[in-house]
C-alpha cells in the first residue's frame, strides 16, 4: 500500500482525472488508485467520502488531500522536483504554467461540445464557430510551444510535462472527433496519443463496463 491514493472517476469519460493520473504516473512512484463511477444513484455519495468538492481527481497524501487537478500537479511537482513536472528554464515554465492554466479555466465550447469519450471514433460534433476558434487557439498554441521550447523531445517543453498532461484529454478529443491538424501540431498530436502511460490509460478505459448516456447522446 502507497501513501499516496488518487481517487477518479471512469477512465472513459473523466478528462480531469486523466490530467492528474499522468501527472502522478509521470513521477514514477507507486500509488494506489479508486475509480468512482461517475453520474450512477450513488455517486455523489461516494464522492463526497473522498472529495471535499464533490469531485474528481482528488490526491489523498497521508493527511492532505488535494481536490483540483493543477493543485494536484503543482504539489507533486514540489514533491518530486526530480521528476521535471515542470520545465527548468524559467521562462518555459511560466509558459507551461500559463497554457496548463489556460487549459484549465478555458476552451468551454470544446469542453462542452466535445466531451471526452476516449473509445468512441465518431466523428462528428455539433461544432459551431466557438469551438472552430478553441481548436484553432489549441493548434496555434501547441504549435507556438513546440517552436520555441520543444527542441530536446516530442512534447509541448520537449519532455514530458504537466502542460502535456493537462492537454491529453484534448489530444483525446482530437482522435476521438477526427480534428486533422498539420505540421507541429500534427506531430505533437502523435506523439502525446502514443505516449504510453495514456495507450495504458485508453486500456483501461475501453475496458470498463460503465456506458455515460449523457456523454454518449451528446
Ligand atoms: N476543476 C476541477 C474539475 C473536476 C471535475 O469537474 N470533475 C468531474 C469529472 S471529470 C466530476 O467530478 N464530476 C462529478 C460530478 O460533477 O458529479 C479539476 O480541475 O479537478
Amino acid at each position: 500500500m502507497s501513501d499516496l491514493h488518487l481517487y477518479i472517476g471512469n477512465k472513459n469519460y473523466s478528462s480531469w482525472s486523466l490530467r492528474a493520473w499522468l501527472a502522478l504516473k509521470q513521477t514514477g512512484v507507486a500509488f494506489d488508485e479508486t475509480v468512482i463511477p461517475l453520474y450512477r444513484d450513488d455517486s455523489s455519495a461516494v464522492l463526497a467520502q473522498y472529495s471535499p468538492s464533490g469531485r474528481v481527481p482528488v490526491l489523498q497524501h497521508r493527511d492532505c488531500t488535494i481536490w483540483e487537478s493543477l493543485a494536484i500537479g503543482e504539489y507533486l511537482a514540489e514533491l518530486f522536483p526530480d521528476a521535471g513536472l515542470w520545465p527548468k528554464e524559467s521562462c518555459a515554465r511560466a509558459t507551461a504554467r500559463a497554457v496548463s492554466n489556460e487549459m484549465h479555466a478555458g476552451f468551454t465550447a470544446l469542453r462542452t461540445h466535445l466531451p471526452m469519450d476516449m473509445r468512441a471514433r465518431r466523428r462528428q460534433h455539433a461544432g459551431g464557430e466557438a469551438v472552430t476558434k478553441d481548436i484553432g487557439r489549441i493548434i496555434d498554441l501547441w504549435s507556438d510551444c513546440r517552436q520555441r521550447f520543444g527542441e530536446e523531445g516530442r512534447f509541448l517543453f520537449g519532455a514530458y510535462s504537466l502542460a502535456d498532461a493537462m492537454y491529453a484529454p484534448v489530444v483525446s478529443r482530437f482522435i476521438t472527433y477526427g480534428i486533422s491538424v498539420e505540421g507541429l501540431a500534427a506531430e505533437y498530436l502523435d506523439a502525446a496519443w502514443n505516449w504510453p502511460a495514456l495507450q495504458t490509460w485508453l486500456g483501461a478505459a475501453q475496458a470498463e463496463p460503465w456506458v455515460i448516456e449523457l456523454y454518449d447522446n451528446r
